[in-house]
């Protein structure tokens, strides 16, 4: 595979860019080798630089739930651009997009946007800071919240990718509040909470964790922190910025049946534009300016373009039997890579929660931050690339998720699955 222009595109990046990359995992450091610079991307399918096609089940990390370039989402924001870019006053358009965003998390009782997933989760913790005037945070390792300093502890996705425990520039003042616990370990969480019931101000977590590979929530597990965080007048915060619109409608938290008291949503939410937002109870919600004094704005937070793209792609995920058919082509991938693995004997441990999926080189089970780290992080490597070879683009690092799409058609899983063979017999 000829991939020249993307090596030439890169070392002129690094002598720009940290790494080359305006975001780390895109480097693929932990698999070794070149990223693909990309030029364009249609339906399930990414072009790079020196005309190479992939399937693609990175899908922008999540945000491409309809595939690239859908042309209904295309055509509603050459529409708005039309209408210019930017007002920096409100419009109808986020009005419509709260709307829907409650209709869908009937517990955003009020919603802000913002433009990413890390800003709405900040602001998030802040007002549970500010509603419960605690200091303390609960989140749990192998999880993810995007890049504020306190958040950056155990923390999973770029930082597990790198095997960076920590980040340097996080004074410790910070991090001496965060407080971590093993995912799926609720007894722990009891035993914290009993310690620091009078600091704790709000518990965050994915509610499917995504950004260890996926880990699924065991039975109980969420209802039983819904319980604990209740009980101690705790803000239970939902980061459902990868399940939100992902796994449901109404993300996991419709189909697990809990009500977080706040929901911080992205990635689906802005299809492919800067989008982040953050929600739930009126009380705590109303404390947030102008309404309230906890402080929170941004420039483009509600941008026209990046709420058009949005709705037009919550519009087709309404379309009935969407996500069934996510749920059969995600089972009949899962099941084929399952199929190659085991031909091959190659231990493998396979967790998925609708088209959010992971194969873990591991005999598992995988149920936290320390068992998905077992994993054989360089056999990873060698798998993505032997699948890279073939076409097909996998998550550049062991924990992520794989996502697809509704373009992707059984044509495109059979060819994946076709690929996994030919990539575990080279293993
Ligand atoms: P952003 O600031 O990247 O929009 O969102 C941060 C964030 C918050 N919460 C969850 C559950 C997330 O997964 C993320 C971001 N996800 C990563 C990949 N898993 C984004 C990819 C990247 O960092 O380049």
């Amino acid at each position: 595979m000829n991939t020249s222009r993307s090596a030439k595109l890169f070392s002129e990046a690094q002598q720009l860019i940290p790494g080359g990359v305006n975001s780390p995992v895109r480097a693929f450091r932990s698999v070794g080798g070149q990223p693909r610079f990309i030029k364009r991307a249609k339906g399930a399918r990414l072009y790079d630089v020196d005309g190479n096609s992939y399937l693609d089940y990175v899908l922008s990390w999540g945000p491409m739930i309809l595939g690239h370039a859908p042309a209904s989402v295309i055509s509603a924001i050459k529409k708005a651009a039309e209408n210019g870019t930017s007002y920096g006053a409100p419009t109808e358009l986020e009005v419509t997009l709260a709307k829907e965003i409650r209709g869908a998390f009937p517990s955003m009782e009020k919603i802000r946007l913002v433009s990413s997933g890390t800003e709405a989760v900040m602001s998030a913790i802040r007002v549970a800071r500010g509603f419960t005037k605690r200091d303390t945070i609960l989140k749990f390792e192998g999880c993810y919240h995007g890049h504020s300093d306190y958040l950056l502890a155990k923390a999973g996705s770029g930082l597990a990718t790198l095997g960076i425990p920590d980040s340097p520039g996080v004074p410790d003042d910070f991090a001496k509040h965060t407080l971590t616990a093993p995912y799926n370990d609720i007894r722990t969480v009891q035993q914290l909470v009993k310690e620091h019931r009078e600091r704790l101000a709000c518990v965050i977590l994915e509610p499917i964790a995504g950004n260890m590979g996926v880990v699924p929530p065991d039975p109980g597990f969420l209802s039983a922190l819904r319980q604990v965080t209740a009980d101690n007048g705790i803000v239970l915060i939902f980061d459902e910025v990868i399940s939100g619109f992902r796994v449901h409608y109404g993300g996991a938290q419709a189909l697990y049946g809990i009500k977080p008291d706040l929901t911080v949503l992205g990635k689906i939410i802005g299809g492919g534009l800067p989008v982040g937002a953050y929600g739930g109870r009126k009380e705590i919600m109303d404390l947030i300016a102008p309404s309230g004094p906890v402080y929170q704005a941004g420039t483009l937070s509600g941008n026209p373009l990046a709420v058009t793209a949005g709705l037009a792609t919550l519009k087709q995920l309404k379309v009935r039997g969407v996500y069934k058919k996510l749920e059969e082509k995600s089972a009949t991938l899962a099941k084929g890579i399952g199929e190659a693995a085991k031909k091959t004997g190659i231990p493998v441990t396979q967790t998925r929660v609708g088209s959010m999926l992971t194969t873990f080189f591991t005999a598992g089970p995988v149920v936290d931050w320390n068992t998905a780290k077992q994993s054989d992080t360089k056999r990873y490597g060698q798998f993505f690339h032997h699948m890279l070879e073939q076409g097909v683009y996998l998550a550049p690092s062991q924990f992520e998720a794989a996502f697809l799409s509704t373009a992707h058609t059984s044509a495109d899983i059979e060819k994946t699955i076709k690929a996994a063979h030919t990539a575990f017999k080279k293993l």
